[in-house]
């Protein structure tokens, strides 16, 4: 699920139709923080809120992050940066509250195109005094995070932005799993946009799916689907444009005979 990600903007999901829900905190969306390039190579970036700063040198070619504590002359942790493109300027190094405990963490350019922009995230353990390489949050197609540990994810991939794919996606022990997924492609043979939506709640069962082929600004053809959580089936509408006429039916209703598979 994470791979259609990468290849899928963030963008073209401001142009959704449907609103996504919101995250559950109240909590602003927390913004990078980026370090001032020195000469040494050497930058500052504050990580504990109120605390002194941490001081870096990411080593491009050697794939080195370099981790001074507050008041260190000599490094006290290596990371291994697993970077296969440079940065697009400078140092390439940035940080972000990722999981939401307040500490800044790490993260570190590790490709970007057309697609987004995709980074190495080193969490901050405030017990330990160190980092620790995430692989939950690395590689992410330009993740947002929205302050509460959850990423907004996605990339583009051309026709103007109209072909992408995001997601919302929250931590469950260690994978992220989904709470809402929009993608768009683009159907030759019918020559319209096929626009997808799928909506999860907190046990993973999909409560609401979304499927319409869009020409410009009109929604030519739409199926929706809702779960009743009292049936477990879900209630299925189709609605079609036919010469300026909104028309809309029923389906029949779609029962799966046992719940849907753990994510
Ligand atoms: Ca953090």
């Amino acid at each position: 699920m994470l791979a259609a990600l990468m290849a899928g903007g963030l963008e073209a999901s401001a142009r959704s139709q449907t609103a996504a829900p919101e995250p559950s905190s109240s909590t602003a969306r927390p913004r990078p923080v980026f370090p001032e390039e020195t000469e040494t190579g050497v930058v500052s970036l504050p990580i504990v809120p109120g605390a002194a700063a941490f001081r870096f040198r990411h080593d491009r070619h050697r794939q080195e992050l370099l981790v001074y504590r507050p008041g260190s002359t000599e490094p006290d942790q290596t990371l291994r940066t697993d970077t296969t493109e440079p940065a697009m300027s400078g140092s390439g190094l940035s940080a972000i509250d990722y999981d939401g405990d307040g500490d800044l963490d790490l993260r570190v350019v590790a490709w970007w195109g057309t697609g987004g922009v995709g980074h190495e995230v080193f969490l901050y353990d405030e017990a330990r005094e160190s980092f620790e390489r995430s692989p939950l949050y690395s590689g992410l197609a330009s993740a947002q995070p929205d302050g509460t540990g959850c990423v907004t994810s996605g990339g583009s991939g051309g026709h103007a932005g109209n072909i992408y794919s995001v997601g919302y996606y929250c931590p469950a022990g260690a994978v992220l799993e989904p709470r809402w997924e929009e993608r768009q492609d683009w159907d030759q043979a019918r020559g319209v946009y096929v626009f997808w939506r799928k909506e999860w709640d907190l046990d993973g069962r999909l409560q609401r799916q979304i499927t319409e082929h869009r020409r410009g600004p009109s929604v030519l053809w739409s199926e929706e689907r809702v779960r009743s959580d009292a049936t477990g089936c879900y209630a299925v509408v189709v609605r079609e444009e036919q010469a300026g006429a909104s028309t809309a039916r029923r389906g029949e209703p779609i029962c799966p005979d046992r719940p849907p598979a753990p994510r």
